[in-house]
């Protein structure tokens, strides 16, 4: 790695330190696909487990102090005694996500269903979700549709939108204090013709029509291929609408792999866009969250690997000596500006990486010292009895 200026290391370094990742409590139970879900052993069986795991990988990290739930599958009676079970262990509850995509009832859909009285469930479902983030202090309600239709014909597209806006303004206006709302897009599956909220314009109109606590999540697995996400990261951070990332990465469709291992310079890209507006730090209000399932692998190593991947993407693009790039884009210079980007992304950041771990007085190699923790043998023998969690689908 070129010398780094003194100058840039400290910023580099102090943006890093700053960076703040929100793990999913759902990767920490067993997922898998409509063919089979593998279990694990060792797995949580818990919303105290999931948060105990979280805790682990933020030992290790230092950069993941909360987790995003998902209701019902964390739900507890005492939302406020489960926030102090993970404050002793220095983990903040996050998002709180509603499920409307898992009760027979919703088969025709949940807000958008023909039906006033499913409707009226699935709004009762997301209202309940506020009540919980008012006793757990969580800030964002993560709203994600799996409405839609596979057939031409099957239902009306304009009434399903009147229906979902109707819904959206109902639990808008049940928000209070900071408060946000994070509605996420997905182009397909469950449903195969017509998804309610397939892409980032249809979430982007809702959340204007919504009001300014209205922001739109980027599930980076949630596109059609070849989709240039960064230009939606792009034009969202511009209209101060983008409130936060789903990140995970995929091959072909919302395969849900780890963040960076299919295409890290997708995610290098991404969070170009992201250190470009200066909305890298946890006061940009935007949510750095994990959207994944760890169906064949270890579960808590991967997400630490992917919490590194974040890191090492990041590090990168604060690594873009901006003014050359900004210099021959200004000049037309289209070689030297796409070279000033792939000189940083080819910029091998570990050694910064493990340095700047060990100024936080961590392990350079999180997944190493995970491992020679001894953890995995406690929760194996530990969890041996009981329910894991999963999914429930
Ligand atoms: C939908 C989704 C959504 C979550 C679910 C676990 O595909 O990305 O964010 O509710 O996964
Ligand atoms: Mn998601």
């Amino acid at each position: 790695m070129t010398e780094l200026s003194g100058q840039t290391r400290d910023r580099v370094l102090r943006a890093l330190r700053a960076q703040r990742i929100e793990t999913p409590s759902w990767a920490y139970g067993n997922s898998g696909t409509r063919f089979k879900v593998f279990p694990q052993e060792g797995v949580a069986r818990t919303p105290q487990e999931k948060i105990d795991d979280a805790a682990e990988v933020h030992r290790f990290t230092g950069v993941a102090p909360s987790i995003a739930l998902h209701i019902p599958w964390d739900a507890v009676d005492d939302y406020a005694g489960l926030a102090a079970y993970a404050a002793d262990r220095g983990i903040r509850l996050g998002a709180i996500n509603s499920n409307v995509f898992q009760d027979n009832d919703y088969k025709l859909g949940s807000v958008t269903n023909p039906d006033p009285g499913v409707r009226r469930k699935a709004i009762g479902h997301l209202l309940e979700c506020v009540d919980i983030m008012d006793q757990t202090g969580s800030p964002d309600l993560k709203l994600w549709f799996s409405d839609g239709t596979n057939y031409p014909g099957q239902d009306d597209s304009r009434d399903r939108q009147d229906r979902l806006a109707a819904a959206l303004r109902q639990v808008y206006d049940r928000l209070s204090g900071e408060q946000r709302m994070l509605l996420e897009y997905k182009l397909f599956e469950p449903a195969f013709y017509m998804t309610d909220v397939p892409d980032w314009g249809t979430a982007y109109a809702h959340c204007i029509d919504a009001g300014p606590r209205a922001q739109v999540v980027i599930d980076t697995g949630h596109h059609a291929p070849g989709t240039n996400i960064e230009f939606i990261v792009a034009f969202l951070l511009r209209a101060r609408r983008l409130g936060a990332f789903d990140f995970n990465s995929r091959f072909y469709a919302d395969d849900d792999l780890m963040v960076g291992s299919a295409d890290p310079f997708q995610l290098f890209r991404i969070l170009h866009e992201i250190v470009r507006a200066d909305a890298l730090s946890p006061a940009s209000g935007i949510t750095f969250m994990l959207d994944q399932c760890h169906n064949i692998e270890p579960k808590i190593p991967a997400i630490i690997r992917s919490v590194m991947n974040v890191q090492e993407a990041t590090a990168k693009a604060l690594l873009v000596d901006t003014a050359a790039l900004a210099a021959a884009q200004q000049a037309g210079d289209v070689l030297g500006a796409n070279a000033a980007l792939m000189d940083a992304y080819n910029t091998d950041v570990r050694p910064l990486l493990a340095e700047l771990r060990e100024d936080m007085g961590l392990h350079p190699d999180p997944i190493a010292a995970y491992h020679r923790s001894g953890y995995f043998d406690r929760i194996r023998t530990g969890r041996a009895s009981g329910q894991q969690a999963g999914w429930g689908a």
